[in-house]
């Protein structure tokens, strides 16, 4: 096994972290590429449940792990997250945790700026998990963000807070919002600086040495395709790149770095937050999926919407992010339905459509057209083989493969890391 990449096809929460654990095991390093603690990994070891956002899900089994410079990093939710897992019994230090340097940085006034925009936005808002990830992409592109390497030469930070706070005080204006307190600011950038630098090294070097000696990294995606920024549901989306190509720009590696693309589809289709979901179930079938899948957000304990799987969708993901193939999680959920049913496409007006066009009102008032199938009586829940399956179960994965054009490698029968059956 070369590299690896895991990505979410859909909106997030396909059930990435477990299937990286289980391929970490493999790997000789973790590497996490984009996004910040907005992410929610649970991880099932044994008897004991890991809930991660901003470390990398290899942190568990001890795997080297490295948060990358596409990350923005909020320190203090890093330390309290060190902290929690401490807790669980696992300490983490600088030999299994690596971060960029170049780390953007996640500050209170990324967070508190998060929450006046969604607050003033009523019907319009994203649904973002408040944790401050948009604004603070926004300063990193506007080259006015502090990042780890600072931390470094506290020395220097007036003039990079000067020209930061210039800016944010603007914004908070705007909101009827006092100015940053600055002085505050910097003694807490002081207070924590020198956690944050024990783990702070040149990972691009690390990871150029990794690929020399032909070690495997595994990447480490957070949210899903249908969130990036380029090719989501704009404006419904995240703040940074969710596709696979980010491993590379990300994490300081070339473009082949990325190598397998492992898509990660739940057996259904879940959304947290606002925005288009043309399968989305308000009926008790809806009901019963989130019910029955705990779909609860892991960061925020939103409940998610639920609805049926969506053909187009996934396989518009697997286009645009190059996904090699496919894990299919969750299918257990689906266990003892009557029907199920797939969407293979959308009526627009009088319009049909075979993939999502890009316009929000489009999207809002796509009608999915679908195709209908017999569910099974039998389970799904801990098969290990192909064997294991009931026959209907295996069409409905079939014909999943067949409509997103791509292969599923392995299907996910439940949490726990064994029960995963490899498709050969
Ligand atoms: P943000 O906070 O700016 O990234 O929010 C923008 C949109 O991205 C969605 N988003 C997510 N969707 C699913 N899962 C995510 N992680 C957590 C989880 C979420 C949680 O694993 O459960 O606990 O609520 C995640 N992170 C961001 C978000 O809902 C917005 O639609
Ligand atoms: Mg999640």
């Amino acid at each position: 096994m070369g590299n690896v990449t895991v990505i979410g096809a859909q909106w997030g929460d396909e059930g990435k972290g477990k299937i990286v654990d289980w391929l970490a095991s493999r790997a000789d390093m973790v590497v996490r590429f984009q996004g910040g603690h907005n992410a929610g990994h649970t991880l099932v070891v044994g008897n004991e449940t890991y809930k991660l956002s901003l470390l990398p899900s290899g942190i568990v089994r001890g795997t080297p792990s490295v948060i990358g410079n596409g990350v923005v990093l909020d320190p203090w939710a890093l330390k309290a997250e060190i902290e929690k897992i401490a807790a669980q019994g696992l300490s983490i230090t600088p030999d299994v945790l690596m971060i960029a340097e170049t780390c953007p940085l996640i500050l209170p006034i990324h967070r508190d700026l998060d929450a006046l925009r969604e607050d003033a936005s009523g019907a319009g808002k994203i649904g973002t998990t408040r944790r401050g990830i948009g604004p603070a992409y926004e300063d990193k592109v506007g080259r006015r963000a502090i990042r780890v390497c600072d931390l470094a030469h506290l020395g220097q930070l007036d003039p990079l807070l000067d020209r930061l706070c210039a800016h944010h005080d603007h914004l908070r204006a705007g909101f009827g919002w006092p100015p940053v307190d600055r002085d505050r600011l910097k003694r807490d950038l002081e207070g924590i600086a020198d956690f944050v630098l024990a783990f702070a090294r040149p990972v691009w070097r690390d990871l150029d040495e990794a690929r020399r000696r032909g070690r495997r990294i595994l990447f480490e995606g957070a949210q899903g395709v249908l969130l990036d920024v380029d090719h989501g549901t704009y404006p419904f989306v995240t703040s940074s790149n969710t596709v696979a190509g980010t491993t590379g720009s990300g994490s300081g590696m070339g473009p082949s770095a990325a190598g397998f693309v492992l898509g990660i589809v739940k057996a259904y289709t879940t959304r947290v937050g606002s925005g288009p979901f043309p399968t989305e179930l308000s009926d008790e079938v809806g009901q019963r999926l989130g019910e029955r899948g705990h779909e609860f957000g892991t960061v925020t304990g939103r409940q998610r919407r639920c609805g049926w799987f969506d053909a187009v969708l996934v396989r518009q993901s697997a286009a645009v992010s190059g996904i090699t193939g496919i894990a299919l999680t969750k299918i257990d959920v689906l266990d003892g339905m009557e029907t199920v049913k797939i969407c293979t496409g959308y009526r627009i007006g009088d319009k049909t459509y075979d993939y999502l066009p890009p316009h929000a009102a489009d999207q809002a008032r796509a009608e999915p057209i679908y195709e209908e199938m017999p569910g099974w009586s039998g389970t799904t829940a801990g098969a290990r083989s192909w064997a294991d399956l009931p026959a209907q179960a295996i069409k409905y994965v079939r014909r999943i493969e067949e409509l997103i054009r791509c292969p599923v490698a392995l299907v996910s029968t439940s949490p726990q890391r064994d029960d995963t059956i490899l498709v050969s």
